[in-house]
This record gives C-alpha cells, sequence and structure tokens, in this order.
C-alpha cells in the first residue's frame, strides 16, 4: 500500500511540471535558499527528513526527487503514514497502526485543505469570539487556561470521505481507504463554557469556524475552509477548544497550537490553526460548507445516479463503524486461535456490540466490547478467533450502535464519496 502512494503524489508533481515541483518542494531559487514546504523547512530540515546531513547536497540537480522523500515517514512527527497526497498534504494511517486504544500523536491522519501556517508562536496565538455574542472577546491561549476549566477527553475524529477510495463508481478527491479516524487525547476547554461567557444571542443558530491556514491558489484573505456546526453541537460537553494532544503541544499538522475538536461529525468542523469562532444567525455559508462539500443526498441513491445540488443535506453526526486493527490483512499463522482486535465508534452514539465473521457472514462470534474511555471516544473490542481448517480466511467486522444500526455489507454510494462505513474485512491464511 504505503510506499506506492507516496510515491505517487510527489512523482505526478515532478512529471508534470518538474520546475514547479523543485519550486514547492525546495522553495524559490536554488542553494542556499532551497526551502521545503512538505516541513516548512531548509537544507537543515532536508536533512533531518532524511535522517542524516546531506554531504552532496550542493550536487542535488534540479528536477530531482530524492528518492527519500518519496517514503512514507516524510512528515516530520509522524510514523508509518500513508501520503495520498502532498499538496495539499494528506496522510492515512495504515489500520494495524492504529492498533493503540488512544492513537499517538505520530499516528494521527493528517487532512489539510490548503496551506498550513509556516510558524506559529502558542504565545502569541489569538482566537476571536464574536458575530451574534454580546461580549465579542479576543483571548490567547493563556486566558483560555486562566478563565475556562481545562478538560481532557479522548475523542474520535474522522474525515467524512474516510473510505471513498472503494466506490464505484469511484468519487474524486482524497482517496482514503481506512486511516482517516483517529482516537487521541485532547485537552482543552469546552468551546460552551468560551460561548456563555461571550453571552450567546438569541439570534445565533450556528458556528462559523476559521483558521489560519491559506489558500492554494495563494489568494491573499481566501480561505481553503470554514465549516460550522449548529449551536447545539457547539454546546455539547465534549467540543473543545483544545491546545494539547496525548499531554503534548499540538501536532503542526493537527493544528498547532489551538484547534477545535468536534467528536463524532466529519472532521471538517474541527478547525485546525483556530483564529475565530463567528456565531450566525443562519447555517453558515463558508468554503466547503456549501453545494456538495461534506453533503449527501437526502435519499438513497443508485450508484452513479445524478442528484440535484438541492436535494443535498449537510453531513452531521458520522455513521456506526469498527475497524480490525489486528491482525493486519496478510497475516499467517501456523493453525489454532487468533486474537483479533480494533476499535468502533458511531458519531454522538454509543456502541452497543461488535460482531465478527469468518464465514462470509453466514454466523457471527460476539467479542468483548469496551465502554469508551469517555463519551466521544471510540471503544476498543477483542475476541479470539478459532479457525476450524487450513486455507484463506476473511475477518469481516460490524459494529451495531445504541439504536440498533449496524454497519452494512456494501457502500450506500453517494457522488463525493462520503460516510462509507461498510464492514472492514482483513483476510488471513491458516496453515
Ligand atoms: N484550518 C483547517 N482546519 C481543518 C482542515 C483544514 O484543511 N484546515 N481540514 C479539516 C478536515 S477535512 C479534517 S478531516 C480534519 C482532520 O484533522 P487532522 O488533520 O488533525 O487529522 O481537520 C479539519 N480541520
Ligand atoms: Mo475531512
Amino acid at each position: 500500500m504505503g510506499g506506492k502512494t507516496a510515491e505517487r503524489g510527489l512523482f505526478e508533481l515532478y512529471r508534470d511540471d518538474a520546475d514547479e515541483a523543485d519550486r514547492l518542494l525546495f522553495g524559490r531559487g536554488t542553494y542556499p535558499d532551497r526551502r521545503g514546504f512538505l516541513r516548512g523547512a531548509g537544507l537543515a530540515a532536508m536533512g533531518a527528513l532524511v535522517g542524516a546531513a546531506i554531504p552532496f547536497h550542493r550536487n542535488i540537480p534540479a528536477h530531482f526527487l530524492p528518492m527519500a522523500l518519496a517514503a512514507e515517514d516524510v512528515i516530520q512527527g509522524k510514523d508509518g503514514l500513508t501520503v495520498l497526497n502532498d499538496r495539499p498534504l494528506n496522510a492515512e494511517t495504515p489500520p494495524h497502526l492504529l492498533d493503540d486504544p488512544i492513537t499517538p500523536t505520530a499516528r494521527h491522519f493528517v487532512r489539510n485543505n490548503g496551506v498550513p501556517p509556516d510558524e506559529v508562536d502558542a504565545a502569541a496565538w489569538w482566537l476571536t469570539v464574536d458575530g451574534q455574542v454580546h461580549n465579542p472577546m479576543t483571548l490567547g491561549i493563556a486566558d483560555l487556561k486562566r478563565r475556562f476549566d481545562v478538560v481532557t477527553a479522548a475523542l474520535t475524529v474522522e474525515c467524512g470521505g474516510n473510505g471513498r477510495a472503494f466506490f464505484d463508481p469511484p468519487a474524486k478527491g482524497n482517496q482514503w481507504t481506512y486511516g482517516a479516524v483517529a482516537c487521541s487525547e485532547w485537552t482543552g476547554v469546552r468551546l460552551a463554557d468560551v460561548l456563555k461567557a461571550a453571552g450567546i444571542d438569541d439570534t445565533a443558530v450556528y458556528t462559523a469556524h476559521v483558521g489560519a491556514d491559506t489558500h492554494l491558489s495563494g489568494k491573499e484573505g481566501k480561505l481553503p475552509i470554514s465549516r460550522g456546526v449548529p449551536i447545539a453541537k457547539a454546546m455539547n460537553a465534549r467540543t473543545l477548544i483544545a491546545f494539547a494532544q496525548n499531554g503534548r503541544p499540538i501536532h503542526p499538522m493537527n493544528g498547532a497550537p489551538l484547534r477545535l475538536v468536534v467528536p463524532g461529525w466529519p472532521g471538517s468542523c474541527s478547525q485546525k490553526w483556530l483564529t475565530r469562532v463567528w456565531l450566525r444567525d443562519r447555517v453558515h455559508d463558508g468554503p466547503k460548507m456549501t453545494g456538495t462539500s461534506y453533503r449527501v443526498p437526502n435519499r438513497t441513491v443508485a450508484p452513479g445516479e445524478q442528484v440535484d445540488k438541492k436535494d443535498f443535506v449537510i453531513i452531521e453526526a458520522m455513521p456506526v463503524k469498527s475497524l480490525i486493527t489486528s491482525p493486519a490483512t496478510g497475516h499467517r499463522i501456523a493453525g489454532g486461535a487468533l486474537e483479533v482486535r480494533g476499535h468502533a465508534w458511531a458519531g454522538d452514539r454509543k456502541v452497543d456490540a461488535v460482531r465478527l465473521s469468518i464465514d462470509f457472514g453466514a454466523t457471527w462470534i460476539e467479542t468483548v466490547l469496551d465502554d469508551p474511555a469517555n463519551p466521544h471516544a471510540w471503544q476498543n473490542w477483542r475476541a479470539s478467533v478459532a479457525f476450524p481448517w487450513p486455507g484463506y480466511y476473511e475477518i469481516w467486522a460490524r459494529a451495531i450502535d445504541s439504536e440498533g444500526i449496524g454497519q452494512p455489507h456494501a457502500i450506500a454510494w453517494n457522488p463525493k464519496g462520503y460516510l462509507n462505513n461498510s464492514m472492514h474485512r482483513v483476510a488471513v491464511t491458516v496453515g
């Protein structure tokens, strides 16, 4: 999976426009002011990036893609992610690397719509809260910590397009397979507390989120993405303005130094590099709120069906889903039993059961399912599975939520490839 996909982004860039590729990778000009965009860095960081100094760096020819950059681990502080695209940078985590109950920062996926801010200074970061409020405010991170309860919670964030790679006919956009989902521990203040302090006006119905990343076009003032949520979701106790991820400052690609975490809803609601929360008297209409962005048809449609724009509705809570994080597909065992484990989550709901099948859905095996660490955290599950004869098996996982809704066998197709919560299947060979 990994290497190939990683190569595509960078190699495509070089194939299509090598000058532009050099400029993006190294910056304008040549040595000594080559600056990389992947890590927002210069030659020294290029060295860090490939894991060593580059003694013959002066000899790197123009239009030459350093091989190390086409490998998986091109994002500093990330480990084993598969890069899907490099401008904007998008990277997902293979399922077996999501095995931890709480996702380590190094394994948290990256989904960027624009160009992240280059240098961030947490001490000089300002968040403005304005719009339909009685007391507009501008707060630093120290103000947030001083004025409001600081809370920590494990929170599931999944990109609305996770699973898009499996749509047929295909859907345009990042071809996420399984790994645009994570459950890190986030520390911050409740958005609800901050909004209460700002005094929510009766006319407020929706939030609008603004971040400090810039549009790919480079156009001044043009936002790459600005989404929002209804006030009720903004007031949920687990909707956080976070300044720490797994007890440390947030990773630069996950929104440092300040981001929203709106668990259970499409990841796009969780604005990174957060600078402004604006309360609106109507449904927010920022970039990627309108048209067909993060929207699905209001009815079941046939694969490939044309759908009128007016029939699309905004995605709110994400549907029930699960992931098998051990074993990985391709695993071989001599025989006997195998521990199978993973996670399950269900938007704003709880997961009631996770069942496995090794006979293509004829019979199902109950797993041991943990309670979530807190509401909106994914739930860990495990089962010991015995395989009766040698041969090829598929393990299927199916989660069922607290309303009795289970994962489907096949994708409910939609034009933009959102919400693919069909069952995860892992192949193992016995004997
Ligand atoms: N400012 C900003 N916030 C953003 C985005 C972005 O491009 N810019 N991408 C969104 C999307 S689509 C997702 S799925 C999540 C992903 O969060 P992560 O990159 O920390 O995994 O961030 C969201 N917040
Ligand atoms: Mo997303």
